[in-house]
């Protein structure tokens, strides 16, 4: 059974500034820090950091694209990240600020290069895929024991999703992500941004409304771990630090967590600085700080998500780096679809089916 642990930095932090003024302000995802990150960099830095989290690309981006946001580090998701990028709502990294860059994996800095030229804007913070967290026992009670769980039909195969229903099962409030899964399911590409892929998958979407309890990108850590909701199309940590969670309360609660055999998006959330961030240097030294191979190995030890940083891996945990829900194996990586960067037409088209979906208008 898995645990949650919680490392010190030990050596790695010099002794605590004298207080200063100094305010960093960020902006990241829910449960996406190890427990002491920020007490640790404050005692290293002497800077005070605010910390205020969200769970959507979607309200991020509103608050980028509208500006004076007030903060000085955010964490969109690549496919997010490159039309913010183009909007001019980031700043260029001045990467001479980060000696800890030498820490970084080459080949994942490179995949993220596809949607920010360079690197210039952003540093690979966390990444991970989007798929299914299910309730061991109360999915193998309603499905029988040897029902394969390793198929989006899961949740898309309406007859399936229909006996899950009374033990709850949920979906990421994110467009771009549950209308591709449905395309995918659908054998269509789930990068397509043609309208009728999108009408196809509203329609399928649709048919299995009345088995979704709920729509939201936070909430199902807690019901997970708590017995309260069986099913949830979800990210891959959020679901293994549900599992984590169960397994400390020791109530008897046993979650999986798969990469669907049809396949699944892999997403890379990227640590960037609004244009008019009031401190830049605190932010490049909290993004320094961030790379360093502890500091990055304690965070994925916490979270469960993958990470870009290289020279942390030899201090990541043997029993996460060994999970194929966290890192794929190499036929499952073949099945992972990368992040569409939609336009405002098809933005527009994409919000339309799925305001649909959920409300049913
Ligand atoms: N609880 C942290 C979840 C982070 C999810 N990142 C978003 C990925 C979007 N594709």
């Amino acid at each position: 059974m898995k645990k949650l642990i919680i490392t010190t930095l030990g050596a790695l932090v010099a002794a605590p500034a004298a207080h200063s003024a100094e305010t960093l302000n960020i902006y990241n995802w829910s449960d996406y820090i190890a427990e002491d990150t920020i007490a640790q960099f404050e005692a290293a830095t002497g800077i005070d950091v605010n910390y205020d989290v969200y769970d959507s690309n979607e309200v991020l981006e509103a608050k980028m694209l509208a500006g004076n946001s007030g903060y000085d580090l955010v964490v969109p998701t690549s496919d997010f990240l490159q039309r913010q990028v183009a909007a001019g709502a980031y700043q260029p990294i001045d990467k001479s600020l980060l000696p800890n860059l030498v820490n970084m994996d080459e080949d994942i800095m490179a995949t993220a290069a596809g949607y920010d030229a360079g690197n210039e804007h952003s540093i690979v913070y966390l990444w991970g895929t989007t798929g299914i967290g299910y309730n061991v026992e109360a999915v193998a009670e309603r499905l029988g024991a040897d029902m394969p769980i390793d198929s989006w039909e899961l949740l898309f195969n309406p007859e399936i999703v229909a006996k899950l229903a009374d033990c709850g099962v949920s979906m990421l409030d994110a467009p771009t992500e549950v209308v591709p899964a449905a395309m995918n399911y659908l054998g269509l590409d789930p990068r397509s941004t043609d309208a009728k892929d999108f009408e196809a998958a509203e329609e399928l979407l649709t048919s299995i409304r009345p088995h979704i309890r709920y729509f939201h990108s936070s909430q199902y850590i807690s019901d997970l771990a708590n017995g309260d909701t069986c099913v949830a199309l979800g990210w891959s940590g959020d679901v293994f630090q549900a599992q984590a969670r169960a397994s400390e309360a020791e109530n008897g609660v046993e979650i999986g967590y798969i990469i669907p055999k049809e396949g699944a998006l892999q997403w890379f959330d990227m640590l960037a600085i609004p244009v008019d961030a009031p401190n830049p240097e605190a932010a490049h030294k909290f993004i320094n700080f961030v790379m360093d191979a502890q500091v990055t190995a304690d965070i994925t030890n916490y979270v469960w998500y993958g990470n870009a940083n290289k020279a942390s891996m030899p201090l990541v945990d043997e029993e996460i780096k060994a999970d194929p829900g966290i890192f794929p194996t190499e036929a499952a990586k073949e099945k992972l679809w990368a992040g569409m960067v939609y336009n405002a037409r098809q933005d527009r088209s994409l919000t339309r089916a799925w305001t649909k979906v959920k409300t049913g208008k």
